[in-house]
């Protein structure tokens, strides 16, 4: 397994829109691998392959309170086929959008199909937490960003501090 790169925001790759996986053949579970091992050491609790520079769609989620054991779990080409009317609110962050966090009201349920692991079909009925990280995920599958739902104000506050940090570093870097 290896760690990959994780990109940030502005990285214009990260607006991409992914494409279906067509087949979930040992590939595609490398990738997963390197996914996983890279959301544990980051550490995160959820991960879409387009924040390694991937653009399909895979996700890979572990909500487990406890580190020592692992709860990983895998999908591919996930869709929401329902989102109940009430809502929560999370306070939110992204591995993508490092060092920033908002509350984020989302639908606190939604059912979803996906291909696992194994390339089997799946359905999955979530709430709470696991339902909040899901569709973060699935956001990040049509390129969206959680700060896209913060006011224009907000968000270009954010987008600007990052990308000065980013030049901050490419200084020392170089
Ligand atoms: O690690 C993460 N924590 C988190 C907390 C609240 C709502 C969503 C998330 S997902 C995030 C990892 C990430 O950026 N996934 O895309
Ligand atoms: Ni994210």
């Amino acid at each position: 397994m290896t760690i990959r790169k994780i990109l940030t925001e502005p990285d214009p790759f990260l607006r991409q829109k992914s494409k279906p996986v067509e087949k979930v053949d040992d590939s595609i579970r490398k990738i997963m691998d390197d996914m996983l091992e890279t959301m544990y050491q980051a550490p995160g609790i959820g991960l879409a392959a387009i924040q390694i520079g991937i653009p399909k769609r895979i996700i890979v989620l572990d909500i487990s309170k406890d580190p020592e054991k692992k709860e990983p779990m895998y999908f591919v080409n996930p869709e929401k086929v329902f989102t109940s009317e009430d809502q929560a609110t999370y306070e939110e962050g992204c591995l993508s959008v490092p060092g920033q966090f908002a509350e984020i009201d989302r639908p606190d349920k939604c059912h979803i199909k996906y291909l696992n692991y194994n390339g089997d079909f799946k359905e999955l009925k979530a709430e709470g937490l696991l339902a909040t990280c899901i569709q973060h995920e699935i956001d990040h599958l049509e390129g969206i960003l959680f700060i896209d739902y913060l006011s224009k104000l907000k968000r270009s506050m954010i987008t600007k501090k990052l990308s000065k940090q980013k030049k901050e570093l490419e200084r020392i870097v170089v």
